[in-house]
């Protein structure tokens, strides 16, 4: 039976962990949080996401996974470890490096390398020079290979074993058998390409849906200026066989589209025009949102003599989630929360029970309460609202009801 060491047991590298040990492969995962692996190995979660608890109470129950600090010697070396920034927008690939070298002393004839984490382009290739640096005796003798995954949060159990992959070698023995491995617990097709390649389309595939976000995101604005229904608008103009615009919404949130697109403008600034524009222009939607806000706050000051009570609805990244990681939402709520102190301001997050320094309240608290009430995330729960209020001024900025901003 092949071992495998993952490191780094996060949002990636716990399920897929869980996925290939109930494969039946050998998994030692390996974290630096002590708690984590503690929480790991007695059969439970630090990550909420659907089906992932029974997955690894099933995993360690059989005994296929194990969670530790340190690496052991195995056959193939997954590295699933985070690459944030430095300074503005530097991505970080100190993770990966300490990764590897913490398993450059186990590997073996014949062991395979994987990189999985968001990686700027030539990452695989440098942590080949850097194993080989160290055990030059290894040269053409291992398979090192990059391999993005391209999951969905809420539905990662499922897409890792459906979803088609990527794969990228330093070469062709090693694009191989990196197939031949994700073949073991993946029923998705897997495409082979070269590890720069495979680096590049991780990065592709969220800018281009930042692009593609951007563009409904400056239409709602130009939308507002020009009095135009944006939301009617990309309906009728989606009717044309080529055209699919996506939805505006009160900006690009998440670990993936807001953040993926800085790798390549890191890396080509002289090149990578459009997709920096694109992050400006959805960072903008969200500065944008706030000063619709704070105007429609004014005029109602100026209009009824008082503040308004105003309430916003929603806080995490995207609809029906409880994840506020880079959420624009949030975002907004704090700039808000910071311009009028010690006025009423209604939060509404129907997917976490508490926030450290926003006090929660219920929708329909909400409702009643408020003067102006701001869709922020287009929740589920929120799309059963009907104006009851002729008065109730609405600011919606995730078109789920029918009303303009
Ligand atoms: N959003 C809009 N308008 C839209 C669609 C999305 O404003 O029409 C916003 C959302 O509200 C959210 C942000 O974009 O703030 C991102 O949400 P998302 O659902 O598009 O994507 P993520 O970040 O949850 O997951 C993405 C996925 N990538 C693509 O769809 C190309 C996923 O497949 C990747 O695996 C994931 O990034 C990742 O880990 O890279």
């Amino acid at each position: 039976m092949k071992k495998v060491v993952t490191v780094g047991l996060g949002y990636i590298g716990l399920p897929t962990s869980a996925l290939m040990a109930n494969f039946g492969l050998k998994v030692h995962g390996v974290d630096i949080n002590q708690n984590v692996v503690n929480t790991i190995n007695e059969g439970k979660v630090h990550i909420i996401e659907p089906e992932l608890d029974e997955a690894v109470r099933v995993a360690v129950r059989n005994g296929n996974l194990t969670a530790d600090t340190k690496p052991v010697k195995a056959d193939v070396y997954l590295i699933v470890v985070p690459t944030p920034f430095q300074g503005e927008h530097e991505p970080d690939i100190s993770y990966v490096e300490s990764a590897t070298d913490s398993i450059i002393p186990l590997l073996k004839e014949g062991d395979l390398y994987i990189i999985e984490s968001t990686s700027p382009v030539g990452t695989t290739e440098q942590m080949k020079c850097r194993i080989l640096d160290k055990r030059p005796e290894l040269k053409d003798n291992i398979s090192i290979a990059y391999c993005p995954e391209r999951v969905l949060p809420g539905n990662i159990m499922h897409e890792l074993v459906h979803n088609d992959r990527v794969i990228g070698g330093v070469d062709k023995k090693s694009t191989e058998n990196a197939i031949k491995f994700y073949k073991g617990f993946v029923k998705g097709e897997l495409h082979p390409t070269n590890s720069r390649t495979a680096e590049m389309c991780k990065l592709v595939e969220n800018s281009s849906r930042d692009s593609q976000i951007a563009f409904a995101n400056e239409l709602s604005m130009i939308c507002d200026s020009a009095d135009i229904d944006v939301w009617e608008l990309i309906s009728l103009a989606n009717k044309h066989p080529r055209v699919n615009i996506l939805n505006p919404g009160s900006g690009v949130g998440g670990h993936c589209i807001a953040v993926d697109p800085y790798f390549i403008t890191a890396s080509f600034p002289n090149e990578a025009k459009l997709i920096a524009t694109s992050r400006e222009v959805n960072n903008y939607k969200s500065l944008w949102c706030v000063q619709q806000i704070k105007k429609t706050i004014t005029d109602y000051n100026l209009t009824h003599n008082k503040t308004p009570a105003v309430a916003l609805l929603g806080l995490a990244f995207k609809p029906n989630i409880d994840d506020l990681r880079e959420s624009p939402a949030l975002f907004i709520a704090q700039s808000i929360n910071d311009a009028f102190p010690g006025e009423e301001i209604i939060y509404v997050e129907p997917n976490i029970d508490k926030h450290l320094s926003l006090e929660l309240r219920s929708f329909e608290y909400a409702k009643s309460k408020a003067d102006v009430l701001v869709f922020l995330v287009g929740h589920d729960e929120f799309k059963t609202y009907n104006r009851e209020n002729k008065n109730q001024r609405i600011l919606d900025f995730c078109g789920i009801t029918n009303e303009k901003y």
